[in-house]
């Protein structure tokens, strides 16, 4: 895996056979630079979207996921302008209009302000705040993005990332993939989403035919996994509930509750696990379960806190999930707030703090920790044996595969409630028209589903999709618009630069 993003000079390199339809784009994106700008843009940024096949809001407790990158994503044309101003427009002008910045703009980002540019601002900062800098050279940009936004399959990540590439070109910088991912994660948390780092590692450092097993804990590593080649041929097939979340707006009471929910959880179950005052837990910041799950394994001296076998990774996660059990089984309706915080011996605004509320405010009478650790735990557990069904390569992998998704799907609609009951529909008609596994993706409430299906139940599956789920709830849509938000899609290739 090539350390920095690379730049590329023929599309074929970037969406295989499907070329024509992306040069025709990307030549009108560089006719419409230059209509707006007065000259050509000097190359194009590109990073992609994701699916998520599994490992669904576990990114953020530390523990490993497997996403793959796909062929929608985020183009931005860029050219360094000469002046201290920077200049973004995009191709879509009615639904984000142009903005024009001054370089000490790009550190202003309102989170409180649903604007597109915010995205854009996050990407800039995100460079430079990784190398320190108050600001660089002025520049112009259009972007242009086929990622579905609110969809699930991370717009925004797309939008970061390729911003990102974009400045340090331009600013004459060389982040390592590694960097550029976690840069972008750390970027992206400034629009006020507490989110982990998958979307951007894999939107970074996706591998062409390929799933990413991407570990976060105790550094960000991604690990390239094909999926089983043995056993008749499987493809993933995606459909869009266009049920839109919009996780900004909807954060105080969903994704970044979520991830309060798995913090407080994770403080909890140090102090029950008698760890709490260990160096490695005082200093977590976060403190996830991943870290408490690592240190109570090295304390307690059983197996290897970094053992990367399927066999030690469940060993510790079922020794996990009994904790969890005895701790929070106390409390099936959930936790107060006053009752967290005696659990942890301290008041309710330390608690507050603890969580960064300020940054971060959540709302909820009652915390799900019991449901959300369980979730997470077992999760996890998913995630490993996933991997360890492909590298085994049977032929009998794909129900085994699909067996782990439904349960996914099952633990994110009942444990973690973060499905919708679109999305329980969409899996339902999908598995009985012949998909192995079916679920969410990303972080769900709305947005794309991901389902395992034999090549030769594609069409099948496609079919009953259309005609019982969009023909019903969106009988409006046309056959162009329906392949959009329903296709076929296999691991592509992360983020680069394009030349011609
Ligand atoms: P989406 O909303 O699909 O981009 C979000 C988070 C991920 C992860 C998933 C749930 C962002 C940018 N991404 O993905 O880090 O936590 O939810 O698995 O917020």
């Amino acid at each position: 895996m090539s350390l920095f993003a690379p730049t590329v000079h023929r599309l074929s390199d970037i969406y295989g056979a499907d070329v024509d339809t992306q040069a025709l784009r990307y030549a009108r994106l560089a006719a419409t630079f230059k209509a707006t700008y007065g000259a050509q843009p000097d190359f194009i940024a590109r990073a992609p979207g994701r699916v998520n096949i599994i490992g669904e809001h576990i990114d953020y407790c530390g523990f490993p996921v497997f996403p793959m990158a796909i062929a929608p994503d985020t183009l931005v044309a860029a050219r360094a302008n000469g002046s201290d101003h920077i200049r973004v427009s995009n191709t879509d002008s009615a639904k984000y209009p142009p903005r024009d910045f001054s370089v000490a703009d790009m550190f202003e980002i309102d989170p409180t302000k649903h604007e597109w540019s915010n995205y854009f601002k996050c990407g800039y900062r995100g460079v430079l705040d990784h190398v320190s800098r108050q600001g660089g050279k002025g520049f112009d940009a259009l972007i242009d993005g086929t990622v579905p936004a609110g969809g699930g399959l991370s717009s925004s990540a797309a939008f970061v990332c390729a911003t990102q590439l974009a400045v340090q070109r331009i600013d004459g910088y060389d982040l390592t993939q590694a960097q550029l991912a976690s840069a972008a994660a750390r970027a992206e948390r400034h629009v006020g989403v507490n989110a982990g780092g998958m979307d951007q590692a894999v939107s970074i450092m996706g591998q062409q035919d390929s799933a990413l097993f991407i570990e976060f804990y105790p550094s960000l590593k991604a690990i390239p996994v094909k999926l089983p080649e043995a056993g008749p041929p499987f493809a993933f097939v995606i459909a869009n509930t266009m049920v839109v979340s919009d996780k900004h707006v909807t954060a105080p009471t969903n994704y970044n509750l979520r991830v309060v929910e798995t913090r407080i959880g994770a403080l909890m179950l140090a102090k029950h696990l008698g760890i709490a005052e260990r160096a490695a837990c005082v200093g977590a910041d976060p403190l996830t379960f991943k870290v408490v799950m690592d240190e109570y394994f090295v304390m307690s001296n059983v197996g290897s806190s970094n053992g990367q076998e399927v066999q030690g990774w469940v060993t510790r996660l079922e020794a996990m999930l009994s904790e969890t059990d005895k701790l929070f089984g106390t409390h099936p309706q959930g936790y107060t707030r006053g009752e967290m915080a005696a659990a942890l011996g301290v008041t309710t605004t330390e608690l507050s703090a603890k969580i960064h509320e300020d940054q971060f405010p959540v709302r909820a009478d009652r915390f799900k920790l019991l449901q959300r650790a369980q979730h997470a735990f077992s999760e996890a557990l998913r995630v490993v044996k996933f991997r360890g069904i492909c590298e085994q390569a049977r032929e009998t992998a794909g129900q085994g595969l699909g067996n782990l998704m439904n349960e996914s799907q099952d633990s994110c609609r009942d444990l973690f409630e973060c499905s919708c009951p679109e999305l329980d529909e969409i899996c339902d008609i999908a598995r009985k028209a012949g998909s192995l596994g079916s679920r969410l993706t990303g972080a769900g409430w709305g947005g794309c589903s991901v389902h395992l299906v034999p090549a030769d139940k594609v069409a099948d599956v496609k079919q009953a999709l259309a005609d019982k789920y969009y023909a019903a709830h969106l009988p409006d849509l046309t056959a162009g618009q329906l392949s959009e938000v329903l296709f076929a899609t296999k691991p592509g290739r992360g983020a680069c630069y394009y030349v011609a």
